[in-house]
């Protein structure tokens, strides 16, 4: 299926989703969000994906929020429907059963900065900008930022950049956590690849299963999250990419993981 708000890549193991209305700094509208939901499940079915990136095309934005022209026409129930669809989606990105990386190439304003807070880390060039501007709008960020946000930096730093709605560069935002790595405009991509592309060699089980645990653990008590790890390592033992990379371990050779997933 080709798509009109977004642009879906595959190239072997690695699949690129971009936003992509660079005319309107790539916002999100509910055409978007459709498209969207429809890709990622793509994404999910294809057993030969092992990583996904999200970013924006032009060289400006990764996606600078709510599509503000189509949000002034709804009324606050239409309203809220949007906020949940696009809660839906970004939910959609951290349950997928592989690795998301943001490469965040500009602007991450509102529903962008949300965006890539639905992927699992987030990699920005030194010209992006990060913030949740929705209070100038008197609104309040509704596609998970006040709880993803919250949870990634921390109350106090959330609720400040919530409050005046300032945006923050991309070195204030390392600092902060809410980036992994800043990179030179040119390099984004190419550091971005790299990086997937070395997640794309290890086990899928394993990748499935750390990333599952990770983020149910976060959200359970140290001892629950203990448990679930537990039941997810003894799945995890038993696939073939298990017993691939103990016994290349042993016999001095590097692994080749088959890449089965459940
Ligand atoms: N929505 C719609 N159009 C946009 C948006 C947007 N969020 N951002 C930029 N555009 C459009 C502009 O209108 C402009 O269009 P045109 O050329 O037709 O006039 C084009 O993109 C280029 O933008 P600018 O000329 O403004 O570019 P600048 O470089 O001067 O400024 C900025 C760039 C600073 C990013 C500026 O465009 C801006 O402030 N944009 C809005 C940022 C913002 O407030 N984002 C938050 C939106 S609200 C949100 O995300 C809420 C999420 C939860 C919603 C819950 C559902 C109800």
């Amino acid at each position: 299926m080709s798509f009109e708000n977004i642009i879906l890549e595959v190239d072997n193991s690695i699949a690129t989703l971009f936003f992509n209305r660079p005319k309107a700094l790539n916002a999100l509208n509910n055409a978007l969000f459709d498209e969207m939901d429809i890709a990622l499940d793509q994404i999910s079915d294809n057993k030969n994906i092992r990583v996904l990136i999200l970013t924006g095309a032009g060289d400006k934005a990764f996606v600078a929020g709510a599509d503000i022209a189509e949000l002034v026409k709804m009324n606050p129930l239409q309203g809220k429907s949007f906020s949940r669809k696009g809660q839906k989606v970004f939910s959609k990105i951290e349950a997928l059963p592989i690795p998301a990386i943001a490469a965040v190439n500009g602007f991450a304003l509102g529903g962008g900065l949300e965006a890539a807070l639905g992927c699992d880390f987030i990699y920005a060039s030194q010209k992006a900008l990060f913030g949740l501007p929705e209070i100038n709008l008197g609104l309040i960020p509704g596609f998970g930022g006040t709880q993803r946000l919250a949870r990634r930096i921390g109350e106090s730093r959330a609720k400040e950049m919530i409050f005046t709605g300032q945006n923050i560069n991309a070195q204030k935002a390392l600092e902060y956590g809410i980036v992994n790595k800043v990179c030179e405009p040119d390099k984004l991509m190419e550091d971005v690849l790299k990086t997937a592309n070395l997640i794309a060699t290890k086990g899928k089980i394993a990748l499935q299963s750390a990333k599952e645990v990770v983020k149910t653990g976060l959200n359970a008590d140290l001892e629950t999250g203990n448990r679930i790890e537990n039941n997810a390592f003894g799945l995890t033992m038993a696939s073939d990419d298990a017993k691939e990379g103990t016994h290349a371990f042993l016999e001095k050779r590097k692994a080749v993981f088959k890449g089965e997933r459940y």
